[in-house]
């Protein structure tokens, strides 16, 4: 998969993308990052890519032509190219739009800065605008790296042989169970027995008992839309009427409970 970043900061792109897990998946070829300068492509002498608000107002805003020169060159190489502008205004990035955008062969992710891009770009050469988060970044650098990460890591390979995407707890809607390493007692606070009892069975029933008290508590709106197995129904039943309220305190949360509890019984036997 090839990922073109249009940027006025190329330079913010050279390391984080290249350590690590996707530094791999580049040396094996898996992922391809390239940055396009966004000002190489304006043709005036000082190479102004941004101006005035007409208007006026605070700010600049960045000028359409470098913009939709740099696209074009791009999309020279490759017509089929899809091209992603981040902004807080966009469709708000998830693990769903990860997995659409990985069946993609070839992205263009259009930085902005300042107060933004002239709407014309939006209108002639933007396929989808993506937000990471309502937050306000000083660019849109941050989150083309965070959509690249999230994507590059459901790509076939790119995550070791022992470990595919598809383990992920986020595909099944649930939040991950606590995990431990040694030392087996750290100031007094110890590992639960049950991870050393070398009991698979019994191992794999507290995990997922774990990953439902972990996401009732922290994320319950997950709850109400996961599939869960008729098992894991049964396990969520135990914790909801055991005297740990996991958290859920107030009338919010009892709405959401009410949710999940209509959802997981209208979802039927085979929780579909
Ligand atoms: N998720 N930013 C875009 C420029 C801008 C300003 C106003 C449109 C209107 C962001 C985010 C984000 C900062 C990128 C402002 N564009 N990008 N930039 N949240 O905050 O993706």
């Amino acid at each position: 998969m090839r990922f073109d970043i249009l940027t006025l900061f190329p330079g913010m792109f050279s390391s984080p993308l290249r350590e690590s897990i996707l530094g791999k998946a580049i040396e094996k070829g898996l992922i391809q990052i390239q940055t396009v300068n966004i000002r190489d492509f304006a043709l005036d002498k000082h190479q102004v890519v941004d101006d005035t608000p007409y208007g006026g107002g605070q700010g600049m805003v960045m000028k359409v032509e470098p913009i939709a020169r740099s696209i074009e060159w791009v999309k020279s190489q490759d017509p089929s190219v899809w091209t992603i502008y981040l902004t807080p205004q966009g469709k708000q990035f998830n693990q769903e739009i990860a997995l659409t955008l990985s069946s993609k062969s070839h992205l263009i992710l259009l930085c902005g800065r300042y107060e933004g891009v002239d709407e014309r770009v939006r209108e002639l050469f933007i396929d989808e605008e993506i937000s990471i988060g309502d937050y306000v970044l000083t660019g849109g650098e941050l989150g083309a790296m965070v959509l690249i990460d999230a994507v590059s890591r459901l790509l076939p390979g790119v995550l070791g042989s022992d470990r595919s995407a598809e383990e992920d707890s986020f595909f099944n809607s649930l939040l991950e169970y606590p995990q431990y390493t040694r030392p087996f007692d750290f100031r007094g606070s110890s590992v639960p027995e049950v991870l050393l009892s070398g009991n698979h069975s019994a191992i794999s029933l507290w995990r997922r008992k774990e990953a439902l008290k972990r996401t009732l508590a922290r994320r319950p709106d997950l709850l109400a839309k996961a599939n869960l197995s008729n098992e894991e129904k049964k396990l969520l039943e135990e914790i909801l009427h055991s005297n740990d309220d996991c958290g859920l305190r107030n009338a919010d949360d009892e709405q959401i409970l009410k949710k999940i509890r209509r959802t997981q019984t209208d979802k039927g036997e085979d929780g579909v």
